[in-house]
């Protein structure tokens, strides 16, 4: 029996964090089932709690029982677990998959939290702030291409990995962010490959297909909120 028929997988989540949809994405891409709690992140149910104690955030992954947190963390430990195609850090390469590591670290320490500061800056700071992001997108863009980049359309060549799914997942947050805060956070000139990347991750019939069960997911946890 394959491996990840043999696990029992629940991931506590938020249907709008971009850090969730990385998960969602890589459990669907690697045709891992799994039971889907929607979590209120102002009333955090028991259970995220009791088994996140240390950050008590999602996404939160929990597998046979052991807690995995961190989203970072829990995309290794789903490539680890489940070794099945497609592979998000190529198996027999470990130069290649420190780069990826590299690169996905990168996203995590540099441009996350310039999307923090672009939503609570005005003016100047904000305009400064999202030039600083295009500057750190065009360094990565640099990088992926003398180091991991070689036919595309995906970083990792025909099949979506790490950074696929970190970029892919946070892509329709950052054109929503450049619509709320008036600002531009990516220009398909200066970032080609990761356009490709985003732009063809998003394509992906899986991908389409789970962000329609996300969009059903905050529906019904509307519907539950309103009805309380
Ligand atoms: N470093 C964490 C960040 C996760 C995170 O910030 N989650 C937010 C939702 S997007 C959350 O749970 N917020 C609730 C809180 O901070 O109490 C990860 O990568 O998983």
């Amino acid at each position: 029996m394959a491996e990840h028929q043999l696990k029992e997988v629940k991931l506590h989540g938020s249907a709008t964090s971009g850090f969730c949809m990385m998960v969602h994405y890589a459990l669907k891409l690697k045709g891992i089932a799994y039971d889907y709690s929607e979590e209120d992140l102002k009333n955090k149910s028991e259970a995220l709690l009791h088994l996140n104690p240390v950050h008590k955030k999602v996404p939160h992954l929990i597998v046979d029982g052991k807690p995995i947190a961190e989203s970072f963390v829990i995309l290794q430990f789903i490539d680890d677990a489940w070794q099945n195609p497609p592979y998000l850090l190529p198996q027999n390469d470990p130069f290649k998959r420190t780069k990826l590591r590299f690169w996905g670290d990168f996203v995590y320490q540099k441009l996350v939290p310039l999307t923090y500061a672009i939503r609570s800056s005005e003016g100047y700071a904000k305009k400064k702030a999202a030039e600083e992001f295009m500057a750190h997108l065009i360094t990565m863009e640099n990088g992926v291409r003398e180091e991991l980049w070689s036919e595309g359309p995906f970083v990792n060549g025909d099949e979506p990995g790490l950074l696929d799914v970190i970029m892919g997942s946070c892509y329709r947050g950052l054109r929503y962010l450049e619509d709320a805060q008036g600002v531009k956070l990516v220009e398909k000139e200066k970032t080609p490959l990761l356009c490709s990347s985003m732009d063809a991750f998003l394509e992906l019939d899986a991908i389409k297909e789970r962000t329609i069960y996300l969009q059903e997911c905050m529906q019904a946890f509307k519907e539950r909120k309103s009805k309380a």
